[in-house]
């Protein structure tokens, strides 16, 4: 049983998954992170969420958002889903689609798990390969104990054929660096209906954690709101 105000990071990560959304480690917030208080408290505990994998697909699919035909159903639900979990436990919330400035989500992330950034730019996660994503983060007024970081090799510096940067139709990593504009500009053409329709085609080359790749339907979801985000 819980008090008021406290938690652990096993009953976190419990409720989190009533919500269909899964813990993504955390760490303890220091000065320069200038994130916001909560109900008058610091911050002590920052505790990621997100989605591994194709697993919380489904949660999300099934939601009013999902099916309200209006812009933004993911973040949407985001802030719906984390919000009630924020309220349960007393914390605050913040997520990686308010900005620019954006919420450095990806250098948290390497604080709260042992990640690796692949030459397309998505971490690199020891279970999940580049098939995860942060859907938001709880502040917490209260310290959690959190996991120990597991301590695992880079896949990518002992890939020598980097089938990714190969398939990429655009070359967009070729020069060593993700170039999100030529990206879009071939994803956006008539010469992109590969990427469209099949997910981000050097994403899909990797064989990290193959099994478990985005669904047809998450891909075509994901890719579909980069092209929008345009602007
Ligand atoms: C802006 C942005 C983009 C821009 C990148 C523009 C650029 N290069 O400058 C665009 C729109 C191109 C983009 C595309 C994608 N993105 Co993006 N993006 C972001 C966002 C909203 C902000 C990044 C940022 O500027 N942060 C500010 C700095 C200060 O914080 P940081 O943590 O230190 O940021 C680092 C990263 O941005 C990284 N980086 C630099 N360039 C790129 C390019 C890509 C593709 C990625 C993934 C990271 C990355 O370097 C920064 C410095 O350390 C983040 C969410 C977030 N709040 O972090 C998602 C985020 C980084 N994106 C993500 C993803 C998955 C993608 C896509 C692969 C898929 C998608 N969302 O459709 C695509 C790639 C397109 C494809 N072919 O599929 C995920 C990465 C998850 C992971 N496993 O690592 C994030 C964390 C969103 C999330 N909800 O989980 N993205």
């Amino acid at each position: 049983m819980r008090q008021a105000g406290t938690a652990t990071y096993a009953q976190l990560c419990a409720q989190a998954a009533t919500v269909g959304l899964a813990c993504r480690g955390g760490f303890h917030p220091e000065d320069g992170d200038a994130l916001p208080e909560v109900s008058g408290h610091p911050a002590r505990t920052v505790v990621l969420l997100g989605f591994t994998g194709r697993e919380q697909w489904p949660v999300f699919a099934a939601s009013p958002e999902s099916g309200d035909g209006a812009p933004h159903a993911l973040d949407r639900w985001s802030r719906r889903v984390v919000g009630e979990l924020a309220s349960r436990f007393s914390a605050g919330a913040v997520y990686p689609f308010t900005g620019p400035p954006w919420w450095p989500f990806q250098r948290w992330a390497h604080r709260a798990e042992r990640l690796y950034a692949s030459p397309l730019g998505v971490l690199m996660h020891a279970e999940y390969g580049q098939w995860h994503a942060y859907r938001g983060a709880l502040l917490l007024p209260y310290a959690v104990e959190l996991p120990a970081l597991k301590v695992w090799p880079n896949p990518c510096a002992s890939c020598d054929e980097q089938p990714c940067v190969a398939a990429c139709p655009a070359g967009a990593l070729a020069g060593g660096r993700y170039a999100p504009e030529v990206c879009r500009d071939h994803v956006s053409s008539e010469h992109g209906s590969a990427c469209r329709t099949q997910g981000c085609l050097a994403r899909y080359a990797c064989p990290v954690a193959a099994t478990h790749r985005y669904t047809a339907a998450q891909a075509a979801f994901h890719l579909g709101a980069f092209i929008a985000a345009r602007g």
